[in-house]
């Protein structure tokens, strides 16, 4: 039996091989879901192209979540496409790599703005333009951090950003709820991707979650593509406005 047979899901957040998103997208392709990516612009379209070239059906489509037009354009082109719309993968953020060290106290305002409106603010506008599409129910998540909820070196801005994306989790499950669709957020465990590359001592934080974490080893890519799965699936129909910490345990103890 296939978990996701008949779901139409859309998944931005592609940007190479060790993508988070690519990994919850092999879960979801092998439980059957149709798949639509989106990518950022034409300096990782290639790059996501070869990848999505490896599944069979799935499509491409740009959307920049930083301009309304492009999701606007997006959810034109997912009704065309899909018709009714079922899931939504957003695994995107950004924060400037110098506002990434050193004392959150320095943050500018204009970083400050850039990392809370692509890596909160997107959820929100991208949730707005398409729920109207996911007539059938649906079920939207997005990707977090324990930076959320405490102070951690380095994570900085980033980490007050995440705690502004999960509060929006709750109100935008409290307000989708009526319509079946359900919101989430994973909150992952440090992985070695093209994001994590902009954290400085990111070796040292690897090493703690294994030395620390009940499971004594760090989180990978398919652990968490096998809870998005999850989210995305019936299984996961009376969950709504919920973190679920996919990091070996480590927010237990570290
Ligand atoms: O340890 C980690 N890697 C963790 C990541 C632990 C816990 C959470 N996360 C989160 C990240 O904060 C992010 O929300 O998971 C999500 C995915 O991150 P990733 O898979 O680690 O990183 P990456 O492969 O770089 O994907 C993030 C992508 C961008 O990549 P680059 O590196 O090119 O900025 O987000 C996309 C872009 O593809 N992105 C955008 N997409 C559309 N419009 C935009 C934008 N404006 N900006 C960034």
């Amino acid at each position: 039996m296939s978990l996701l047979e008949g779901k139409n899901i859309v998944v931005m957040g592609v940007a190479n091989d060790r993508s988070i998103a690519w990994a919850i997208a092999q879960s979801l392709a092998s439980q059957g879901a149709k798949l639509v990516f989106t990518y950022e612009n034409e300096r990782v379209e290639e790059r996501v192209r070869k990848l999505v070239n490896t599944i069979p059906d799935a499509v491409m489509l740009p959307c920049n979540v930083t301009v309304d037009e492009d999701i606007e354009k997006l959810a034109g082109s997912l009704k065309e496409h899909f018709g009714a719309l079922h899931g939504i993968v957003h695994s995107i953020a950004f924060a400037r790599t110098e506002e990434l060290e050193g004392l959150f106290v320095n943050t500018s305002r204009d970083g400050f703005a850039l990392a809370h409106d692509i890596s909160a603010y997107s959820l929100v506008a991208v949730a707005q333009k398409l729920y109207p599409l996911m007539t059938e129910g649906g079920s939207i998540m997005t990707m977090t951090y324990l930076g959320a909820e405490r102070a951690m070196k380095n994570y900085n801005v980033m980490g007050v950003a995440k705690a502004a994306l999960e509060a929006s989790v709750r109100y935008l499950a409290n307000d989708l709820g009526q319509f079946n669709i359900r919101v989430n957020a994973i909150s992952a465990g440090p992985i070695r991707t093209l994001a994590a590359k902009g954290i400085k001592d990111f070796n040292s934080i690897l090493k703690t979650v294994e030395e620390k974490a009940p499971l004594r080893r760090t989180t990978e890519t398919a652990e968490v593509g096998d809870t998005a799965m999850f989210l995305m699936s019936n299984l996961s129909r009376g969950i709504t406005g919920e973190v679920i910490y996919v990091d070996s345990g480590y927010h237990i103890v570290g």
